[in-house]
């Protein structure tokens, strides 16, 4: 059957990987409109200095330069970056965050001014002529130490460096007071560095006869970009176009909107002609904001039977020098409340303060707050199971939330909208053959090999918003999806989004969604993102909600349009339109199946208008935005299993099982990918990943030699399976699925190493899990 007439449920193969695959896709750094001049930034090589004097002269001498600029350049005309999770009740400090620095610099890599010049290779050599003088100031780069008494102070507003107090979660004494046993272990969730294959770039012109300005830039949400640009520069944001085209993974680190963003537009104005500016791989290592990066202390209290009771958590999230655009809500809103993961916890109690420290803004990446919440209880449980002597699945079962309770109103208050934990766990414990690998350990140990069995049952939230919740937590955005579904007069469909997929998928998934609504061949549906005058004001693509949200929309829009389609088809056919139906694509009228009109016929009547019944407008198109009234909470259960070698600390992983729940499966070989990416990108984290800093506050790991990212060779064969528990309020019964992973994937292989390393008493190891920290765990170092 021809892979066009397939809908939803189908793997077809995605329609963007021609472009992708072929080298034929679109970046930013890829243009270069006539004129164009190229901007790079100076960049401080001290965490933290007075910026006591900035000289150009040498490098205005060398031809082809057009200019060095300063703070002082654009003063009133750029402004601060604002914080847009602004966290409630929280008493948040947003210290001013600069374009570039003006007195004093707050991390290495921070920009002290920006040279420009008619080629991208004479600006790169004048950028280290342009001498700056700086004198140093103490340095802290690690959370704890920043809020002891004494501590070097970053911002005036923020005292003892605290950026803001979060809780949540009511007293928990009493039910710890009941408790038989308390588990407790701190935590470090290292800082990571998102390593998206394209680093970020702008192109920004301005046109002085319409006064606008336009800014291709590498963005994962171009409205909300438009509106930062737009408060930054002060410049309506009707007159802001931005244009996001394809973007090489963003992993949440193109979220935000970053300053020299900004400064590239003011550039573009001031210089009257295009402005370029792409950043390179070293320059992003210090200027792409981080990720994770908490130190957490936690106590998890249960009966001598091994119900658990409560949780306590307490998280240092440090959050670099100054707040970046979604910052805040990471380490409080996207961690706090999914500390319980997918167990019947009665109470829990959350505090988590955001530290300033001498290092590059945190923010976003992938898992965001859940893979630092998940990793936290996963751990713990397997801790608990460890000193009550019990098997860790039989711990995990006896705490899981009943697939008949759901929807389930946690202890922190979210209610959690549909779920079967033990039917992932029964299915991934088959798939693994559990009790015969607890055999093989019992033999291996006898034999003195290290083997270790690692689960992560896992539940996550996604699909973000409804509005209202996320408002109220402080965010300046309602996290609605958009959506227009246009029929041409020829039946051929159109899908405007607010999403900007940069990798997922979706150009093929809501194509596939549309095809199911409408009955129309995937082939005949193309889907249109990343451009503010084309689209729908639109929340962009983060947060697994693309799918939930957006797609939700999608469908409704769909919908619409089969509404409207049929009251045409019903007055064409003389019908009444109860009586007309609606299958593939066809509308017929019951009873008399040859009276029919295809879905084609009525977008070309709809075109020609002739024929239309009373007060049904022409052309066939139709709008919506949606508010979803809940999260989505996708789940599932993962099994790692390693080998270790005691002589080495080396760690290999002998099977990698994922079974995901993400509700209704629009494309299951996409969801298989996803999972895939995220997994790896979990294990990243477990097994090498770490920004490392100096006491000075220098970036060690600020190239691809120093900061490990797994490539093939250390990715294990991921073997996939999945249950489907559709959402009962999301209009095609999707979960997301782009964060599962990474999630779930880091703890099933820290609890498989702790698993392997029992015999020696190890009870945790923080990550990565390098031989090194291996071997000196097995060695007692
Ligand atoms: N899908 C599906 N059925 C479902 C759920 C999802 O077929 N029930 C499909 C979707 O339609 C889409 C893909 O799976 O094609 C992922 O959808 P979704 O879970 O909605 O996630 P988003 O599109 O919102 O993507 C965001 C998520 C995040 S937060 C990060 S970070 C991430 C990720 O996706 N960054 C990525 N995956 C990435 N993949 C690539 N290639 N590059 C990135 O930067």
């Amino acid at each position: 059957m021809a892979q066009a007439m397939k809908a939803m449920g189908e793997r077809i193969l995605r329609k963007e990987d021609d472009r992708f695959l072929m080298g034929r896709g679109s970046y930013v750094a890829d243009m270069t409109p006539p004129g164009t001049v190229y901007a790079k930034f100076v960049r401080s090589p001290y965490a933290h200095a007075r910026l006591v004097r900035i000289d150009a002269t040498k490098a205005l001498a060398v031809p082809g330069v057009i200019g060095v600029f300063t703070a002082m350049d654009f003063k009133g005309e750029v402004g601060n970056v604002p914080t847009a999770w602004a966290v409630t009740n929280a008493d948040i400090k947003t210290p001013p965050y600069p374009a570039l620095a003006k007195d004093v610099v707050r991390y290495a890599g921070e920009a002290v001014a920006v040279v420009v010049a008619e080629s991208q290779a004479v600006a790169e050599d004048v950028r280290d002529l342009v001498e700056v003088a700086y004198d140093p100031l103490p340095v802290v780069v690690d959370q704890e130490a920043a809020i002891r008494a004494g501590a070097p102070q970053l911002h005036a507003e923020a005292p003892t460096n605290v950026a803001f107090q979060w809780n949540i979660g009511g007293d928990v004494e009493p039910i710890f007071n009941q408790a038989d046993v308390v588990v407790r272990q701190r935590f470090v969730n290292q800082r990571l560095q998102p390593s998206a294959m394209e680093p970020r770039a702008a192109i920004a012109e301005y046109n002085a006869g319409s006064k606008e300005l336009k800014v291709h830039v590498t963005s994962q949400n171009p409205h909300i970009h438009r509106l930062l640009l737009s408060l930054i520069l002060g410049i309506p944001e009707q007159r802001i176009h931005v244009i996001a085209p394809d973007v090489g993974g963003g992993f949440g680190s193109k979220i935000p909107c970053y300053p020299w963003e900004a400064i590239v537009s003011a550039l573009a104005m001031r210089l009257g002609r295009p402005v370029k500016w792409v950043e390179d791989r070293s320059e992003n290592m210090v200027a792409t904001t981080h990720g994770r990066d908490h130190v957490q202390y936690v106590e998890l209290a249960a009966k001598k039977d091994g119900t658990i009771l409560g949780i306590k958590v307490k998280a240092l999230a440090n959050m670099g020098a100054y707040l970046s655009t979604a910052a805040p809500g990471v380490p409080t809103i996207l961690f706090g409340f999914m500390v319980g993961g997918c167990y019947a916890i009665k109470a829990g109690r959350v505090e988590v303060t955001g530290i300033f420290t001498n290092t590059t803004p945190v923010d976003a990446y992938r898992g965001a707050g859940r893979p630092e919440a998940l990793f936290i209880v996963e751990r713990m449980v397997d801790l608990l199971a460890r000193k009550l002597d019990m098997d860790p699945v039989e711990l995990r079962r006896k705490n899981f939330i009943p697939a008949d309770k759901f929807p389930y109103q946690i202890a922190m208050g979210l209610t959690y909208d549909s779920g079967n934990y033990q039917g992932t766990l029964d299915k991934a414990l088959k798939i693994v053959d559990y009790a015969k690998l607890r055999e093989e350990q019992a033999r291996a140990r006898k034999e003195g090999r290290l083997m270790g069995i690692g689960l992560s049952t896992y539940v996550e939230i996604c699909g973000l918003g409804p509005s209202a919740v996320v408002v109220s937590t402080g965010f300046a955005g309602g996290l609605w999806g958009s959506s227009t579904v246009r029929l041409s007069p020829t039946g051929k469909v159109t899908v405007y989004t607010g999403a900007h997929p940069h990798g997922q998928g979706e150009e093929t998934t809501f194509a596939q969604i549309v095809a199911q609504e409408l009955g129309i061949p995937v082939d005949d549906i193309d889907v249109v993102h990343g451009d503010t005058k084309s689209t729908p004001m639109g929340m962009g693509t983060y947060g697994s909600r693309t799918t939930p949200v957006e797609g939700g929309s999608v469908a409704l829009s769909a919908r619409k349009v089969r509404d409207k389609a049929r009251k045409i088809a019903a007055h064409l056919l003389e019908a009444r339109e109860e009586d007309v139906e609606f299958k593939d694509g066809t509308f017929s009228v019951k009873g008399t199946p040859e009276a029919k009109k295809t879905i084609k016929d009525i977008a070309w009547a709809a075109y020609l208008a002739d024929k239309m019944p009373p007060g049904v407008e022409p052309i066939l198109d139709a709008t919506t935005f949606y508010d979803p009234e809940n999260f989505v909470f996708p789940f599932g259960a993962h099994v790692c299993v390693v080998d270790v070698d005691k002589e080495t600390g080396e760690v290999h992983v002998r099977r990698y099982v994922a079974v995901d729940d993400c509700g209704t499966q629009i494309n299951p070989m996409i969801v298989e990918g996803q999972v895939h990416g995220g997994v790896v990108q979990g294990l990243g984290q477990a097994m090498m990943e770490a920004a490392v800093y100096d006491e000075n506050g220098s970036l060690l790991t600020s190239n691809f030699l120093e900061y490990l990212i797994p490539s093939s060779m250390e990715a294990p064969n991921i073997e996939t399976d999945s249950t489907v528990t559709p959402s009962p309020h999301n209009p095609i019964g999707v979960k997301g699925i782009g964060e599962t992973g990474t999630i779930a994937s880091s703890e099933a292989y820290v609890n498989a190493v702790v698993d392997a390393l029992a015999p020696f008493g190890v009870e945790h190891i923080d990550m990565p899990l390098t031989p090194e920290k291996v071997w000196r765990a097995i060695h007692g170092k």
